[in-house]
């Protein structure tokens, strides 16, 4: 007898490429059946025969404050109410604008999209306008959505299918996009050094998590803040994950270090289709319709997604605690995996990734070392136990406000009994 997400996969592979409207969530590169979500609560997600999973990816990272929070589900509803959408200015763009900018102090404009996808286009867009320069580098294994130039040895789904330099991007649209090593500012030095006052901006994850975490070493953001302060270059922070995850500055103000840009995704719709980029008033105000660089979106500041991307950040602000909480539970998680095991285990605030090497993982090179089969039996296993981790080596575990100690004791257990068998 199959399953329902067995029987729905069936159909959906009949009109879908590869069944999904997303690469990483077809369970290729670990095997199976996806389970087809119908409902979520809490840290908990339901399929569609009704089985209960953890859930550690969080939507991939919107659902910080877990599945069906009281107060963002109840503006939805409020807005749901009023219309879906206008084409049209609404006082909840102008409320979502005004929460980042009066708490982001390196955010004095920002303009709302509908991914981090565009988010990203549109901030490359934006830095090659202003600086009237051509060329941006990006870091290998680092994944910024999928517009044409940013699918150079891009991280996530692209790494996991192996294909991190897309079919269909013409030479023309990456010729001037150039590829350095994450955490190695002599890479980037190099890059700039041969393409003298060309760079238009470097683009960076300040944590990287789309290759597996991968922290930044000491030194590394602020030398790419110095490099490109020395080459009139806009630094730009993709913080699509980070924003509003790592505190409510993001990485930003988790480092100290101020970037010209950053992007954001995710978070900043609270589950709806948001992304946004924003930062200093100057390079800002050269965005259509004030300035040169054109970029719109039907739906960009949709009034349901405002409604849920307000009410999330409201909350972040108005219970801080959630940040000790969430951090502070991932923390123990991890120190917990790191007594069972000798695989590398990257963390960083509510973010982890166990890799199955035991060399460190500072970058790409580090992560593609990772034994994916491995893996791929680690995340079978732990479906078998209910609990969904991410259907790929090659991303991050989240953790949200909805966890709880059982939940990271059950979750430590289980892969204690894991790594017991033929794993190690
Ligand atoms: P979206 O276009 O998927 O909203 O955002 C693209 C993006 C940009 N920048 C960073 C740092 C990102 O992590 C992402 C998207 N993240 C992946 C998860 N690794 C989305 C999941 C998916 O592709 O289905």
């Amino acid at each position: 007898m199959m399953s329902l997400s067995e029987t729905l996969f069936a159909r959906a592979k009949k009109v879908m490429p590869g069944g999904v409207n997303s690469p990483v969530r077809a369970f290729q590169s670990v095997g199976g059946t996806p389970r087809f979500i119908r409902a979520a609560k809490g840290s908990k997600i339901y399929d569609a025969d009704g089985i209960e999973y953890l859930d550690y990816i969080g939507s991939w990272g919107p659902m910080i404050l877990g599945h069906g929070n009281r107060e963002v589900e109840a503006a939805v509803m409020q807005a749901v109410g009023n219309g879906l959408s206008f084409g049209a200015c609404t006082e909840q763009e102008v409320q979502l604008a005004e929460l980042v900018c009066q708490h982001i102090p390196h955010i004095e404009m920002i303009r709302m999209v509908s991914s981090g996808t565009e988010a990203v286009m549109s901030a490359l867009r934006l830095a090659r306008g202003y600086t009237h320069r051509d060329k941006v580098i990006k870091f290998a294994g680092c994944y910024h959505g999928h517009s044409d130039s940013m699918l150079i040895k891009a991280g996530s789904g692209a790494l996991t299918f192996g294909s991190p330099d897309s079919a269909g991007v013409t030479k023309g649209a990456v010729a001037d996009t150039l590829s350095a090593k994450y955490n190695d500012l002599d890479s980037v030095e190099a890059l700039f050094a041969h393409n003298k006052d060309k760079i238009a901006c470097v683009i960076v994850e300040p944590v990287a998590a789309n290759m597996g975490v991968a922290v930044p070493k000491e030194g590394f953001l602020s030398g790419l803040r110095e490099l490109c302060d020395a080459n009139g270059s806009l630094l730009i922070f993709d913080e699509v994950i980070t924003g509003f995850r790592l505190c409510f500055g993001g990485a930003s103000q988790f480092f100290s270090v101020t970037p010209d840009l950053v992007t954001y995704g995710k978070i900043i719709g609270g589950g709806m289709p948001v992304g946004a980029y924003g930062g200093k008033r100057e390079i800002m105000e050269h965005v259509s319709p004030l300035g040169p660089v054109y970029q719109a979106g039907t739906l960009s500041g949709n009034p349901i997604a405002m409604a849920a991307g307000i009410a999330t950040l409201r909350y972040l602000l108005n219970h801080p605690e959630v940040y000790d909480k969430i951090n502070s539970l991932a923390q123990y998680m991890v120190d917990e995996i790191r007594k069972l095991t000798t695989y590398t285990v990257n963390h960083i605030g509510s973010l982890f990734s166990l890799f199955f090497t035991k060399e460190a993982v500072y970058d790409y090179d580090g992560a593609l070392k990772s034994d994916t089969a491995k893996y791929a039996v680690y995340f079978n296993r732990m479906l078998q136990h209910n609990i969904y981790m991410p259907p790929a080596q090659f991303e991050a575990v989240f953790i949200g406000n909805a966890h709880t100690r059982d939940d990271v004791d059950y979750t430590i257990q289980t892969i204690g009994n894991i790594l017991k068998e033929d794993m190690q």
